[in-house]
């Protein structure tokens, strides 16, 4: 109840009377309900919640008591006549909610005032709790095993996808209950690409291969990316990897709770800028994660936000040479007071296999 509360202490804030959440990871992170379908309407005093049969049980079960619970398949009749009982005015929905769900909303509603509240929750998932920390520990246990696993099975005329299915089936044995999104796994010429589709192109002698992949452990996700090299390596690969390696690590030195969003970026930028290689460091930094794997805080350029104790985000210079290869390499950080602590752990240095 705990992060209900949170938000109901937001909706007073904001003089909101109401608030419809309708994103089901957000409901998650509120009630521990996880399902196809559900919705919940916060008001400053009390709570209810929304899902068809097929999840009552389910919802019943963990559901805590001063939730009220409706099985409907109805919902927005239901806030209709909660909203009418009890003359709410002011009420707040998720500008993310598909237009004819809108449209249906506003007419239904047609006597309150609607307000559009973006990241009224997602503002409260940006930092994370010790629970959490842990559990997005243990996924990045499972990533950093795989990689150690993978480095035992990768093989020169392997295909991109061979790879990606090794590290998508051994995170499953691990424990994962799915990945954070579809392994990148970049072979050659196709690493240049930093979000290149795992084909069957087979590995060669002087690739570099990329492999940037996560697993989800408990609803919470791990995001890391790892460059090794077949066979051997160029002078300007070495070289490149021991920059984007310092540029990672420069990141690692630097972050703290306090510090601007733009310097976490600039502290990487830098290197890579003064080496000569900036244009080719073509995205940000990285980004928050957490129940999603791109959620709060995003690294946007003029950005005036500043991290803050509590947050994981990831830390992933690379660099895009169209036509040759590239490389990056990712870690996931837990921003603290005066430091971060790094959850994962495979080696980062040149890796020649
Ligand atoms: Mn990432």
């Amino acid at each position: 109840m705990k992060r209900l509360e949170q938000l109901q202490a937001v909706l007073v804030a904001r003089d909101l009377d109401g608030f419809l959440v309708n994103n089901l990871t957000n409901i998650y992170y509120l009630t521990g309900f996880s399902g196809s379908n559900a919705t919940i309407f916060v008001e400053p005093d009390a709570v209810t919640f929304f899902t068809d049969s097929r999840y009552t049980l389910a919802a019943k079960d963990i559901l805590h008591p001063v939730i009220r619970f409706i099985e409907t398949r109805l919902e927005l009749a239901e806030v209709e006549n909660l909203v009418r009982d009890r003359g709410l005015k002011r009420i707040g929905f998720e500008p993310t909610v598909p237009y004819h769900y809108y449209q249906e909303l506003a007419n239904r509603l047609s006597a309150q005032e609607l307000v559009a509240e973006a990241n009224l929750v997602e503002d409260l998932r940006i930092i994370k709790d010790e629970f959490e920390i842990a559990v997005i520990q243990e996924a990045c246990k499972i990533s950093d095993q795989a990689f150690m696993d993978a480095l035992e099975f990768i093989k020169l005329g392997q295909t991109e996808l061979e790879i990606a299915n090794f590290l998508d089936f051994r995170m499953r044995e691990l424990g994962a209950s799915g990945l954070s999104f579809d392994s990148i796994v970049a072979s050659g010429p196709n690493s240049a690409m930093p979000h290149a589709h795992p084909g069957q192109r087979q590995l060669q002698s002087g690739d570099s291969l990329t492999l940037d992949f996560g697993c989800v452990f408990n609803h919470y996700v791990s995001d890391m990316t790892r460059t090794i090299y077949l066979d051997h390596v160029s002078d300007e690969q070495a070289a490149l990897h021991q920059l984007v390696l310092d540029a990672n690590q420069a990141v690692i030195d630097q972050a703290q709770a306090g510090m601007l969003l733009t310097d976490f970026d600039q502290a990487a930028r830098s290197l890579i800028d003064q080496a000569g290689y900036g244009p080719a460091f073509s995205h940000s930094i990285g980004h928050g994660m957490g129940l999603e794997v791109h959620e709060e805080p995003f690294f946007r350029a003029g950005s005036e936000a500043r991290l803050q104790s509590g947050m994981v985000v990831t830390d992933e210079p690379g660099i895009y040479l169209d036509g040759k290869y590239g490389l990056r390499i990712e870690d996931d950080l837990w921003i603290k007071e005066g430091g971060c602590q790094v959850l994962t752990k495979a080696p980062k240095e040149l890796i020649i296999i």
